[in-house]
C-alpha cells in the first residue's frame, strides 16, 4: 500500500498525513514526518501570522520534501494565515473545523493544493465541486474537534460520493487500522494521536505520559453544548466542565473554561486543569517512537495483514 493516488498527487512516499494538531504540531514534528516519507503537516491553530511564519521558515530548513499548513477555520486569524500560505507558496493547505469554501479560489490560482477535512458526504460534495484536489474523511474517533460519524461508516460514504481521493481519518494508529482504511476505499490515512508521543513532538512530557497511560475508555467528548464538540483525556478540568454543565451554565461561560485549555496542557504540562486532546486510539499508544519508526512500523504491519489476509481467503 505505497502507491496510491493520495501518495503521486502529493508526492509522497507513504500515503500517510500527520494530523495538524494546535499548539503541537511545529517544524520539527512535520519535517521529521516528511522525512521519513510521509506528509508533515504545521498546524496554525489559533496562532497570528508572525508566529506560523516562523514555523513555515523553519521547515524549509529541515526538509526538501513536501509539507502542509494546517488552517483552523475557526481561528481568528484563519484569513492571515491564508494570506501568508500564499505568500510563503506553501505546497498544501489542509483546513479544519468548518468550510474553507471563500478560500478555495484564491488557493487554486496560487496552485497551492487543498485538502479540506469533512465530517459528512454533503459537504465532501460541495468541496469536490469546488475543485479541491483531495479530502480527508474524519470520523468521530479523533481527538480534538469532532464530528458525528464514525470513521467506519463515514469514510466508505464519502468515497461512493466523489471521485477525487479520500484519506481516512479519527481511529486509525496502527497497520490493523491502516489496512481497515483501505478496505473501506480510502486512498491514504490521516494519523494524529500516535504522532504525540513521537521523539521528534515537542509536546510536553506529561501530555505524551497521559497518551502512553490512556486506555480505551479515556477520551470524552466536551464541550457539546457550545456547539464546537472535542475530544479530550478525562481529568479534573473535565469533570469540572461537567459539573458547570449540570448546574446550567451559559454557553459563554463553558466557552470561557475551554479557552487557552491546551495550550495549558500542550505546552505548560499542566493535564490536570488543561485540555489535553486524544483520540479513541490512545489506548492504543504504549511507546515513545521516532517519527520514522512509526511510519514504517504501520505500513510494514498494514502490508503484512493484508497479504496474510489473502492467503487466508486463497487457501480455502
Ligand atoms: O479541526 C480539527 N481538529 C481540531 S481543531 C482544534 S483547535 C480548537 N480548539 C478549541 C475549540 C475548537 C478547536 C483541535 N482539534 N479537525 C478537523 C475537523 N474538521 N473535524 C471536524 C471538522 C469539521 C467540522 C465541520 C469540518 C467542517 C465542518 O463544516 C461545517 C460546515 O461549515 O459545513
Amino acid at each position: 500500500m505505497r502507491k496510491t493516488v493520495l501518495s503521486q498527487l502529493l508526492d509522497i512516499e507513504f500515503p500517510i498525513i500527520q494530523g495538524g494538531m494546535a499548539w503541537i504540531s511545529d517544524a520539527q514534528l512535520a519535517a521529521a514526518v516528511s522525512n521519513a516519507g510521509g506528509l508533515g503537516v504545521i498546524a496554525g491553530g489559533n496562532a497570528p501570522k508572525d508566529v506560523v511564519e516562523i514555523q513555515i521558515d523553519k521547515i524549509k530548513k529541515l526538509t526538501d520534501k513536501p509539507y502542509a499548513l494546517n488552517v483552523m477555520l475557526l481561528s481568528p486569524f484563519a484569513d492571515d494565515i491564508i494570506d501568508l500560505a500564499i505568500e510563503k507558496r506553501v505546497p498544501i493547505v489542509i483546513t479544519g473545523a468548518g468550510s474553507p469554501s471563500k478560500y478555495i479560489e484564491r488557493l487554486k490560482e496560487a496552485q497551492i493544493k487543498i485538502i479540506p477535512v469533512v465530517p459528512s458526504v454533503a459537504l465532501a460534495k460541495r468541496m469536490e465541486s469546488l475543485g479541491v484536489d483531495a479530502l480527508i474523511a474524519e470520523g468521530t474517533e479523533a481527538g480534538g474537534h469532532i464530528g458525528e460519524l464514525t470513521t467506519m461508516a463515514l469514510v466508505p460514504q464519502v468515497v461512493d460520493a466523489v471521485q477525487i481521493p479520500v484519506v481516512a481519518a479519527g481511529g486509525i494508529a496502527d497497520g490493523r487500522g491502516a489496512a481497515a482504511a483501505f478496505m473501506l476505499g480510502a486512498d491514504g490515512i490521516q494519523v494524529g494521536t500516535r504522532f504525540l508521543v513521537a521523539h521528534e513532538c515537542n509536546v510536553h512530557a506529561n501530555y505524551k505520559e497521559m497518551v502512553i497511560d490512556a486506555k480505551d475508555t479515556s477520551s470524552v467528548v466536551s464541550g457539546r453544548p457550545t456547539g464546537h464538540p472535542v475530544r479530550i483525556l478525562k481529568n479534573k478540568l473535565y469533570r469540572q466542565y461537567c459539573d458547570l454543565e449540570k448546574k446550567g451554565a451559559s454557553v459563554e461561560e463553558l466557552e470561557a473554561i475551554g479557552a487557552g485549555a491546551l495550550k495549558k496542557a500542550a505546552v505548560d504540562g499542566d493535564i490536570v486543569y488543561g485540555s489535553v486532546m486524544a483520540g479513541q486510539v490512545a489506548g492504543l499508544v504504549k511507546k515513545m517512537q521516532p517519527a520514522k519508526e512509526i511510519v514504517d512500523e504501520i505500513f510494514d504491519e498494514c502490508n503484512a495483514i493484508i497479504m496474510k489476509q489473502f492467503q487466508r481467503i486463497a487457501s480455502k
